[in-house]
């Protein structure tokens, strides 16, 4: 029988490039997102992509996922993302509340509700899409750096709590990934300030790049765990050190 993959946020970016690695490896993937209509045509476009649609921000949204699985084999909180990079002083309460709400408490709502057929399955996987924002922070991280640090703790309490339990528990912490979306989400939709982010950066990761490291931890044996993987571009050294060529 097939091994059961949910990923969340599978629309586009990260979590579109991990349904489709995982389909290819032989998983049956359940791809959720609020978009239907672009997880229909990921669906209609690669065999072993089953799309769901997903608001991790809705308990019911999460509950009739759950229900709707005979099993669970992996589970890759990947949705999330976030909004504006104003300083801590002058954040929007509204935004801080939304990438709280979808990254922090839509990843628990996920795991809560999986966990279960998880640790059922012998063999389970929790992955959470981190960020290096969840270990460093930057001006202007604001909400983001504040959410990414409350899953990369919520990563490692699970991991204590659930010692002696059939499951994995991985983090993957990227750095710059040009994604067609993250940046402009974070710009509010202004695609030239989001597009500057990656000007001149040689080789930016991309969403490929981040799923083959997702890929790679979730098919270790079941002894093998990979606790945290930091990954960045070679022209990232450090959140403030990106080399940067003209022209
Ligand atoms: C995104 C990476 O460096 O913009 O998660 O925080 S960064």
């Amino acid at each position: 029988m097939k091994k059961t993959a949910v990923v969340t946020g599978a629309s586009s970016g990260i979590g579109e490039a991990t349904a489709r690695r995982l389909a290819a490896e032989g998983y049956e993937v359940v791809a959720g997102a609020r978009r239907r209509d672009r997880l229909d045509k990921l669906a209609a476009e690669v065999d072993g992509i089953t799309p769901v649609t997903l608001d991790v921000t809705s308990q019911e949204s999460v509950d009739e996922l759950a229900a709707s699985l005979s099993r669970c084999d992996v589970l890759v909180n990947n949705a999330g993302g976030a909004i504006g990079l104003e300083s801590v002083a002058e954040g929007r309460v509204e935004d801080w509340q939304r990438m709280y709400d979808t990254n922090v408490l839509g990843s628990l709502r996920v795991t809560q509700a999986l966990l279960p057929k998880l640790v059922a399955s012998g063999d389970g996987v929790l992955l959470m899409l981190t960020s290096v924002a969840g270990l460093v922070s930057y001006e202007g991280g604001g909400g983001y750096c504040a959410a990414k640090h409350a899953q990369t703790s919520m990563v490692e309490t699970l991991r204590l709590e659930l010692v002696g339990q059939p499951v994995r528990i991985i983090e993957i912490a990227p750095g710059m990934v040009h994604t067609e979306e993250f940046a402009l989400t974070r710009f509010r939709g202004d695609a030239d300030a989001a597009s500057r982010i990656y000007e001149g950066v040689p080789g930016p990761l991309t969403a490929d790049d981040v799923a083959d490291a997702i890929t790679w931890s979730v098919t270790r044996p079941a002894h093998f765990n990979v606790d945290r993987m930091v990954i960045r571009p070679r022209a990232q050294a450090a959140q403030h050190k990106v080399h940067r060529v003209s022209g």
